[in-house]
């Protein structure tokens, strides 16, 4: 038995998800509500000391980090594969995921918040900002820094250029093959899309118009029926904050 606890509009729960469609695994997806912080809990820390999402619960034993879920899913569940079979080409499947979680996953969340999540903290007065800051086992430091009126725009311009370098460097990967490993869809595609998904969400897509062999392989992305699947209503940040809508 296989259970999602995770957030619907959370990027790192929708690479899991993604993962989970594509293989064809039946799973209990759980929603978290980060407004009621139901992902700082102390039955949720005892599964997920970090205080995000998502954990996978198999057969009850919780696994966390979506790259460490969606690798383990890979070996517990080999049908419908998202690894290539040669271990070359693992190692370079590998050195993308690596990519994607050091530079678009941690550059993303910095327009997200900017845009999206930091109105919730604008009003909070000095204690309560820090007490929401202390909350956090993996983040405090991040909202230390957001504070209450988002990012500075040196860190947001860096956010953006670490996002352009990584659609230059697919674009050149996808110039040679169509996946970013060879001809088969794998992990290394789904680690990327959520940030992908949430450009466009946040209005950056410009970033990519550009870059012909990327657009190709995100046309394709968003035929496949996993695609379909992760993203119902309500998992996009534009469906929740209305106000983004017309960025889109
Ligand atoms: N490396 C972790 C990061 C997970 C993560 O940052 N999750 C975010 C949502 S995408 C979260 O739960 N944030 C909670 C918060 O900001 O308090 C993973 O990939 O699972």
């Amino acid at each position: 038995m296989i259970e999602l606890l995770n957030n619907p509009i959370s990027t790192c729960s929708q690479k899991v998800r993604l993962c989970l469609h594509e293989k064809k695994l039946e799973f209990v997806n759980t929603t978290l509500d980060f407004r009621k912080k139901e992902h700082l809990s102390p039955s949720y820390l005892k599964l997920n000391p970090n205080g995000v999402v998502p954990t996978l619960l198999h057969d009850g034993k919780p696994v966390v980090d979506s790259s460490v879920i969606i690798e383990y899913l890979e070996d517990v569940f080999p049908e419908n594969p998202l690894s290539p079979a040669d271990p070359y080409d693992r190692a370079r499947m590998r050195a993308w995921m690596r990519y994607i979680e050091e530079v678009p996953t941690t550059a993303i969340r910095v327009p997200s918040f900017n845009k999206a999540f930091v109105r919730h903290y604008s009003d909070l007065e000095d204690q309560a900002l820090q007490a929401n800051a202390d909350d956090r086992p993996l983040r405090k430091h991040f909202y230390q820094r957001m504070g209450r009126s988002g990012f500075s725009e040196k860190e947001t311009e860096a956010s953006l250029q670490q996002l352009e370098n990584t659609i230059k460097r697919m674009d050149a990967a996808l110039a040679q093959s169509q996946w970013l490993i060879g001809d088969e869809l794998s992990l290394a595609d789904y680690c990327v899309v959520p940030t992908i998904d949430r450009m466009r969400d946040l209005g950056l897509s410009q970033i990519w118009k550009e870059a012909g062999n990327f657009e190709r392989w995100w046309q394709a992305i968003q035929q496949r029926d996993a695609y379909q699947q992760t993203y119902f209503p309500g998992s996009r940040v534009s469906d929740i904050y209305t106000d983004l809508r017309d960025a889109t």
